[in-house]
Parts: structure tokens; sequence; C-alpha cells
């Protein structure tokens, strides 16, 4: 792995179909991409959705760290093919809908963006028990960009949900 390598912190979930097998086959196509190690995953969680429309299924969520060399815009489109080799059809989906697969990049070392197909961090980790309760459990002292809060505080303010 060359210098440039970044810690990465991806966070995924499904809550469509075999939900524990798209997190399995995601996080192992993930591991065979060339410029990418994966390190950690944490225990896979069943979490009530967040937002979206009324009655769509349970999530099972995850988060993962690894290493990675990737330009950020070659990270995404690799990300986002997997979810579609795993059978995520975007165009047919409502925002926050149901899918089979969902692969968000959470933190990707210290990189602010602010683009239109990328922002870093994700601008919605801080407010997410379905990603910080996993975070806190694998990376529970990292600091986290911009500011350096860790996962362990960031969840020990979140409000009672
Ligand atoms: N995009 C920008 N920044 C990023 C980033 N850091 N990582 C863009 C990944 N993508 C990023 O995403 C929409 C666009 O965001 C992409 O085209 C990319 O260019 P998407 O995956 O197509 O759509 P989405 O996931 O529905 O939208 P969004 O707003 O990213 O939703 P979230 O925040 O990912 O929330 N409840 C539970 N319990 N568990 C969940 O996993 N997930 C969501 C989705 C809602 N509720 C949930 C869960
Ligand atoms: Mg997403």
């Amino acid at each position: 792995m060359p210098e440039e390598a970044r810690i990465l912190l991806l966070a995924l979930g499904s809550n469509l179909g075999d939900r524990d097998s798209h997190l399995a086959k995601a996080l192992e196509l993930l591991s065979t991409l060339p410029g990418l190690e994966l390190w950690r995953e944490s225990r896979r969680r069943l979490t009530r959705p967040v937002g979206g429309p009324e009655g769509q299924g349970d999530y099972l969520n995850t988060v993962c760290s690894a290493r990675s060399s990737l330009p950020p815009g070659e990270l995404l489109r690799q990300t986002q093919a997997i979810e579609r080799g795993l059978g995520r059809r975007r165009e047919a989906e409502v925002r926050w809908g149901p899918r089979v697969i969902d692969i968000d990049i959470l933190v990707y070392g210290e990189l602010i963006l602010n683009g239109a197909e990328l922002t870093l961090p994700h601008p919605r980790l801080r407010e997410r028990r379905f990603v910080l309760e996993p975070l806190a459990e694998i990376v529970p002292e990292l600091p986290l960009p911009p500011d350096g809060v860790t996962a362990t505080t960031l969840l020990e303010r979140l409000p009672p949900s």
C-alpha cells in the first residue's frame, strides 16, 4: 500500500431481500478492489429505518474500516459499481426508501469535500445512531474530521432516541 493511503470508514446498509448476504457480498467485493485493504468490520445490527416512507423494513447495518489509496472520485465509482452489481437501481428508488444495498463513505482520511457528487465527511454521520454505535465499536478513539471528535464522544452527545 503506497504512502498516500488514507484511513477509510464505510457504512453499509440493506433492508431488502437477504440483508446479511448483501452485506457479506458487498464486503467481499470491497476486499477485492485494488488499492483498498479492508481492516475491521463491526458487528451487524438490526435497526429501525430513519426517515423515508412509512412501513419499510428494518435495516441491517454495519461499518467497516480500511486503508485505501484510491482517489475519492474513483472510490465512489467503485462503491456505486458494487451497489449496482448487487442489484441496486437508484432510478427506481425514493429518497431514504428501501434498498438492496447502500454504501456510504463516512470518512476518508482528513479530506473535507463539498462536491456535487461527494461530501466528506458524510453529512449525516453525526446524527445517526446506526452509524455511530458501530463506529464506536471499531474505532472508538479515532479523531474524526473536521474537528477530531471521536465516535465515542459523538455517541454520548446524541439525544436519546
Ligand atoms: N454522495 C455524496 N456524498 C456521499 C458520501 N460521502 N458517500 C452522493 C456516498 N455517497 C455520497 O446517495 C445519493 C448521492 O449521494 C450519491 O449519488 C452520491 O453522489 P444514494 O446512495 O444514491 O441515495 P441515498 O442513500 O438514498 O441518499 P442519502 O441522502 O445518501 O441517504 P443516506 O444518508 O445514505 O440515508 N435507516 C437505517 N436504520 N439504516 C440505514 O442504513 N439509510 C438511509 C439512507 C436512510 N435511513 C436509514 C438508513
Ligand atoms: Mg447512500
